[in-house]
């Protein structure tokens, strides 16, 4: 896409042809970007079979209503002593689960799509939210590379995402993602204020009672 685009499209916050809205520097919804669901599904709920998700407690001594698992090299876990990425599943004690080439050739798709050619994932972050969980505004700063986009994938329930600045005072946009909604973040955007307002009530046909969210990082 030109820049000529580009400018257009932050200006009006409208829509390409191709279903993309550009949000911020360098971050880009999506819309409907996955085209088959169930491979993806599926490997969801094999990951978490071998690697359950947990509710992991922060720093602070809180329990996360999100709860979470990884797959891929590194996976990024919380506790009393802080937040850190980790080889190991402190659950298990085995490595995460292997990432599935249906993860790495979709978080791939979606980055260059976005203009972010060769990216390569070593994590992957799966939240699950149930209705009335939600994720306070957060930065994401525990990746060695921020040259790297985060790619985001959301499945099930819809959720209201929020979207701040480099401050935590700055006032968040608000952004609806779907099942089947890609994010690409990049650039400034990387390190901006973000979360997730607390999930409605419902049921997805696919997912029931639930919202996921894939997260592919580059964090080692
Ligand atoms: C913007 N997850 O896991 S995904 C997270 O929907 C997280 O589960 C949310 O924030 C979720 O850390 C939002 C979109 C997202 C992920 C990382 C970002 C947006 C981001 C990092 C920087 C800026
Ligand atoms: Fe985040």
């Amino acid at each position: 896409m030109g820049a000529a685009a580009t400018l257009d499209l932050n200006a009006s916050g409208a829509q390409d042809a191709l279903g993309t809205q550009i949000i911020g520097p360098d971050a880009r919804i999506l819309r409907g970007f996955i085209a088959d669901d169930g491979e993806i599904l599926r490997e969801i709920e094999a990951i978490g079979r071998r690697a359950p998700f947990r509710r992991m407690v922060t720093p602070g001594g809180r329990s996360m209503s999100v709860a979470m698992t990884n797959c891929g090299p590194a996976g990024w876990v919380s506790d009393e002593s802080g937040y850190r990425y980790t080889a190991i599943d402190p659950l298990s004690q085995a490595p995460w689960p292997p990432m599935p080439p249906a993860f790495l050739a979709l978080a791939r798709a979606a980055a260059a799509a976005a203009e972010f050619p060769r990216f390569t994932p070593d994590a992957c972050l799966i939240n699950c939210y149930v209705p009335g969980t939600r994720l306070s505004l957060h930065q994401d700063k525990d990746e060695r590379d921020f040259a790297a986009p985060i790619v985001s994938v959301s499945l099930g329930l819809p959720a209201t995402f929020l979207f701040g600045g480099a401050r935590r005072a700055d006032r968040p946009t608000r952004h609806l993602l779907e099942h089947g909604d890609v994010v690409v973040w990049g650039g400034a955007s990387r390190r901006y204020f973000h979360g997730v307002a607390r999930i409605d009530d419902g049921a997805h046909a696919r997912l029931g009672r639930r919202r996921i969210n894939l997260t592919f990082r580059k964090a080692l």
